[in-house]
């Protein structure tokens, strides 16, 4: 087939269409994730999740930039369930991002709810296959979201991150929703602000109740 071999040359377009189609749940993109699958398996996949503004995008540009300075190529891929209408990615990722849209090194995309959760990280799996055959190094999949939809994550990355900022309140509460279990690195971002040693000096304790 000679869309497989498109995206095994890192065809930009083809690749495009075919996420495209994937989220559209096009029956013959289904097909073609079969035959690229082969191709898969070498990337590092590293999930981003937290609440809305935590920093999630301000960090993914941050490891971007990291990646590159190694010579490693990027897949993003953003994830937004809560927001059917700007195509998965808010007009502040794109802008945080844009820097890097020019590198060839760097393929970002984004994905939206269409229908259910579970449709959608059947869709997140196969973006992730995507770039994966492309030849991306690193994928970064950035995904807002609340209980479930982070919990997923941890279906497709080898690595989950979970962004939490001191004085919201409800980061705690969050932990105990089962996030906990899924993250292998806490971020406390915004450590600018009031709260983020007592956020620290809560999460300690926390760790060490479920060691
Ligand atoms: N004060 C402060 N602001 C930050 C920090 N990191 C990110 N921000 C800002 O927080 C806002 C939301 O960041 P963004 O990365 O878009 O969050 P996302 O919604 O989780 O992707 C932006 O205005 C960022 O500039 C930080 O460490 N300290
Ligand atoms: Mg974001």
């Amino acid at each position: 087939m000679e869309i497989e071999k498109k995206i095994k040359a890192g065809d930009v377009r083809a690749a495009s269409r075919l996420i495209r189609n994937i989220e559209d749940n096009i029956p013959e993109a289904k097909a073609t994730i079969k035959h690229i699958f082969h191709s898969t398996g070498n990337a590092q996949v590293v999930g981003i999740t937290g609440s809305p503004g935590a920093g999630k995008s301000t960090i993914v540009d941050g490891l971007i930039e990291a990646s590159r300075k190694r010579d490693k190529t990027v897949g993003v891929l953003a994830v937004d369930p809560t927001s059917p209408f700007t195509g998965g990615a808010t007009l502040g990722d794109r802008i945080r991002m844009q820097r890097h849209a020019e590198d060839p090194g760097v393929f970002i995309r984004s994905l939206a709810t269409r229908g259910s959760l579970g449709g959608l990280s059947k869709a997140v799996g196969d973006a992730i296959h995507i770039m994966d055959a492309m030849g991306k190094d690193v994928i970064l999949v950035e995904t807002v979201g609340t209980g479930q939809q982070e919990v997923e994550i941890i279906n497709h990355a080898h690595t989950v991150i979970v962004v939490l900022v001191p004085g919201m309140g409800d980061e705690i509460q969050a932990l105990k929703a089962g996030i906990m279990e899924i993250a292998d690195i806490f971020v406390i971002n915004k450590a600018d602000r009031e709260g983020a040693g007592k956020l620290q000096r809560e999460l300690m304790i926390m760790l060490d109740m479920s060691s």
